[in-house]
């Protein structure tokens, strides 16, 4: 990363705005993003954006790049981990004129102020400008999460779920278009009474409702008490303190890597890209492979923590998505119709052994290619648990800390 500062396409020689948006397996952080980016993009801004993930073969850059706009992706581990890499990814989208740059970061991963947004803030601020930190929560973890009810995922994975509720300067409920109103006050009720002073908003990613108000928060620079009528685009009552937001963020100073490490690998990762040949009726395939993935893994008790695939054929795409074992799967993107020949890229992260739930997903696949009378052949495939975090830098007590290589 150089050090001079960034021109920006508006003209103006600011350090570019970098927006991280953190949260589980499934809460929405893709689907935000690309609302986010569009919605920025029609406002005149050019953005850029960052996926990330522990192997290559995303959805998620997919499912970005289909939205325009610049995407990098950074496989081989979290942003904490891959630093430089983050670094080279935000240089390079930022030498294609970007104003805005905003950021996935695994949905496993936690710790992001110490070992993320410290440091650019500390090492890098004449070339970034880091908004405060949004973490992103889908409603049926928040419920088990307010309520401490026994939840689906094992308890250490539910750790990570907690610190990263923790570390967050605004904490954002999404799919709120799911839910009756009066179950959004009781759940934003829950949340704001676990999360202190720190401002709770409700939002739909996917309908973009609180979408202009998220974006104030985290990209105008507009202060909290300045944003008229905040929640008016909302049909529910919300409670925002004025100016709330801490720009400085909270590192967690008391995390305990160990069961951090743990809780990641609780959790199966796989990656497969495929390729179909003949005559593939999409939806109906979709369908049919979404419904083989789900009993397969309700038969062997593995709980999902985010199952996604993307069917692509003739430059457009169509994907599916399960956020939970026994919850109803979505489907969206184009309608293809029927195509001939397509790519499949499927990508799962669920509670279990790698191998076993890639062996369960392959065989989902061709169940669904003899249902629809085509012909399959995986041509990549990745089966991991993510490795210990070792993160490049950890600064916990704001930018002035000293860094991991540092201290040893
Ligand atoms: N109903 C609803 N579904 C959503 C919303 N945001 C995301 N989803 C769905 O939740 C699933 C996971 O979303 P995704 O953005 O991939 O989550 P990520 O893993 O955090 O990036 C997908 O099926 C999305 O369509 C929302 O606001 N409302
Ligand atoms: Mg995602």
């Amino acid at each position: 990363m150089t050090s001079d500062s960034h021109s920006t396409s508006t003209g103006t020689d600011d350090p570019i705005q970098f927006v991280l948006v953190s949260g589980f397996l499934g809460a929405g952080k893709t689907t935000s993003l690309k609302a986010m980016g569009e919605t920025l993009t029609r406002r005149g801004y050019t953005v850029g954006m960052i996926t990330n993930d522990q192997a290559e073969g995303l959805v998620d850059t997919s499912i970005l790049d289909d939205a325009g706009g610049e995407v990098e992706e950074i496989p081989g581990g979290c942003f904490c981990c891959n630093f430089d890499d983050l670094l080279n990814a935000a240089e390079s989208i930022v030498a294609r004129d970007a104003d805005v740059l905003l950021c996935e970061p695994v949905g496993s991963c936690t710790d992001l102020v110490a070992t993320v947004v410290n440091p650019l803030r500390s090492m890098y601020a004449a070339e970034f400008s880091v908004a405060p930190l949004t973490t992103v929560l889908d409603p049926d973890r928040v419920r088990s999460y307010v309520s401490d009810e026994d939840a689906a995922l094992p308890e250490e994975v539910r750790y990570i779920f907690r610190q990263q509720v923790d570390e967050a300067d605004l904490v954002v409920l999404n799919k709120t278009d799911t839910l009756p109103d009066d179950e959004v006050d009781e759940l934003v009720a829950g949340l704001e009474g676990r999360v202190g002073d720190r401002p709770v908003l409700p939002v739909s990613a996917l309908e973009r409702e609180g979408l202009d108000e998220w974006l104030s928060l985290v990209v105008d620079g507009v202060d909290l008490a300045d944003v008229d009528d905040i929640g008016a685009s909302l049909d529910v009552d919300i409670d925002l303190d004025d100016g709330a937001l801490a720009p400085e963020g909270r590192a967690l100073t008391d995390i305990d890597y160990d069961t951090y490490a743990e809780g990641e690998a609780r959790l199966g990762w796989v990656n497969m890209t495929i390729d179909i040949e003949g005559s593939l009726p999409t939806d109906r395939f979709r369908r049919v492979l979404m419904e083989q993935l789900q009993s397969t893994l309700d038969e062997h008790d593995i709980e999902t923590a985010h199952l996604k695939f993307s069917v692509a054929a003739d430059g457009n795409l169509c994907h599916a998505n399960l956020t939970a074992t026994d919850g109803d799967p979505g489907y969206d993107g184009a309608d293809l119709g029927t195509v001939e020949g397509a790519q499949l890229v499927l990508n799962a992260r669920a509670v279990g052994d790698p191998d076993r739930i890639r062996g369960h997903a392959v065989d989902a696949v061709w169940v669904a290619a003899a249902r629809t009378d085509v012909d399959v052949e995986v041509a990549g495939s990745q089966a991991f648990r993510p490795a210990y975090p070792e993160p490049v830098h950890r600064m916990d007590e704001g930018p002035d800390a000293r860094t991991v290589e540092e201290s040893e």
